[in-house]
């Protein structure tokens, strides 16, 4: 069970975060009223499954900090700053210091250093095991690097090309017992050969990132198969609008961090 989480509240700047239009339309901006109240929506979401959530305020020096996932890696006894390979996000490992600090004591605490990079949407539990996917935010050294530190605290990891955009976890998503929601391509990556995996339609990608959390699984707006299915499998729901944040391809598991 996660007890704690910790989200930042979206700033005005978010009009300004990185999109390559993975989910949307080239050009569609979020509209920052909408986003802080879908942010809240999410929020609650989280409270109702059981967590308190820390609630950081918005920082307007970085347009992606909303995505608290990405500059930590949290675990039971260990926290990882991870170092965002972009420049407009490599600042957030500081930013996120504070916060990481009220839950863990200093010799918890290590560091991604230069050369390695690493974002947190490409690092994925499983029990105590890791999958870590090498993409554009994460290189081979910074998973060296975190497959170092997470050794000392009794966990696993092993590395998973990510081809087809962001993070590893827009291509696969473990929810619970052994069920995986991956791409076709993520369909037929050895890491995962052991897992029940379900094919994700191609319009519904988006949907792949849902975020099981405490017994039940948040599911995004507006994807009914994926919807349909998670519900087939046994889950209880709770479905939350995502929409603002997806023009900058941002996820349901992008917004908390969760232990
Ligand atoms: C970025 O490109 O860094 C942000 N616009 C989106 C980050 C999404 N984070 C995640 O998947 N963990």
């Amino acid at each position: 069970m996660f007890k704690n989480a910790i989200v930042r509240k979206p700033c005005k700047a978010l009009i300004n975060g990185i999109s390559t239009a993975q989910f949307v339309q080239p050009g569609e901006k979020p509209v920052y009223e909408n986003a802080v109240l879908q942010h809240a929506e999410y929020v609650k979401a989280l409270e109702e499954l059981g967590a308190k959530v820390l609630v950081l305020d918005a920082d307007e020096n970085f347009p992606d900090s909303v995505f608290m996932e990405d500059p930590a890696v949290v675990m039971e006894g260990c926290a990882v700053i991870t170092n965002p390979a972009k420049d407009s996000r490599n600042g957030e490992k500081e930013t996120v210091l504070p916060a990481i600090r009220q839950f863990y004591s200093d010799d918890q605490i290590f560091h991604i250093e230069a050369p390695g990079t690493m974002e947190g949407g490409d690092v994925m539990l499983v029990g105590k095991h890791f999958y870590v996917g090498l993409s554009d935010r994460t290189n081979a050294e910074g998973a060296r690097q975190f497959n170092e530190i997470v050794t000392k605290f009794g966990y696993t990891s092993e590395t998973v090309p990510v081809t087809e955009g962001l993070h590893l976890k827009d291509f696969a998503v473990y929810l619970d017992k052994k069920d995986l929601l991956v791409t076709e391509t993520m369909d037929k990556c050895p890491a995962f050969k052991d897992f029940d995996r379900y094919v994700i339609p191609a319009e519904e990608l988006y949907a792949i990132n849902s975020l099981f959390f405490n017994g039940a699984v948040i599911v995004p707006e507006g994807y009914p198969k994926t919807l349909q299915l998670i519900k087939d499998l046994g889950y209880p729901v709770k479905v939350v609008n995502n929409d603002e944040v997806k023009k900058i391809d941002g996820s349901l598991t992008c917004l908390s961090l969760r232990f």
